[in-house]
């Protein structure tokens, strides 16, 4: 499943029952960070613009930002002889180790330099049980713990929801999901995200099941402003 083969709806208006979500703008997922998405920095300044099209027209902005105490379980560095992007399963880990990354309190867990969080309503931090990680900015990886962001939205009666930032094929990816699962209609802003792609192919495949699902997909030039 490749981005051009995805059907894109046209004429997009924003409203304030919509919500822009960005997800993890952080310097450890930028070229050069710990735990680099290529391309992770080229997609601020569209971010940026795309978020000042949700202050005019009242929508909702809010980041997530990935927010590990140092040695969380999803690090391989916590484990013998385990490398970064070995493949590890159990119950809140999984389905990938990583290279230590968003350390909370380093620069490394900080937004971008570049990234304007100025306009942002609120941002949900994730990943901050030790032994459970948190791709997804509604639920951590058990499946239970949710991180407040539902009853957020459902507060402001958000119905639809953005979805753009980092990495498309994990902390986006299952964000998206689960928001579908909430009961939320999903876009994902497929030109304002960019993937890590591991296994290979891991993107195609994610894509390929979003749109499956019934996620449906976006470009920012499509949005009415
Ligand atoms: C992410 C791996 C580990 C992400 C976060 O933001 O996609 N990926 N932690
Ligand atoms: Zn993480």
């Amino acid at each position: 499943m490749s981005i051009e083969k995805l059907y894109y709806k046209k004429n997009m208006h924003i409203g304030n029952t919509n919500a822009l979500l960005i997800v993890d703008m952080q310097n450890d997922f930028m070229p050069g960070g710990a735990l680099p998405v290529e391309e992770g920095d080229q997609i601020i300044d569209s971010i940026n613009q795309i978020s000042e099209i949700f202050k005019k027209k009242n929508g909702k902005i809010i980041l997530t930002q990935d927010w590990h105490p140092k040695g969380h379980k999803s690090f391989a560095s916590s484990y013998n002889n385990k490398n970064p992007g070995v493949e590890y399963h159990s119950d809140g880990i999984g389905p990938v180790l990583w290279s230590d990354h968003c350390v909370q309190g380093t620069k490394g867990a900080q937004f971008h330099d570049k990234l304007n969080t100025d306009l942002a309503h609120a941002i949900i931090r994730k990943g901050f049980n030790p032994e459970v990680d948190s791709y997804s900015g509604f639920i951590e990886n058990d499946k239970k713990s949710e991180t407040g962001l539902k009853g957020y939205l459902n507060s402001l009666k958000i119905k639809r929801i953005f979805i753009c930032g980092l990495a498309l094929d994990y902390c986006c990816y299952y964000t998206a999901l689960d928001g579908l699962d909430f009961g939320f209609e999903i876009y994902f802003l497929v030109n304002l995200t960019r993937g890590i792609d591991l296994p290979p192919g891991n993107i195609s495949k994610s894509l390929q099941h979003m749109r499956n699902k019934g996620i449906k997909f976006a470009t920012k030039d499509k949005i009415i402003y």
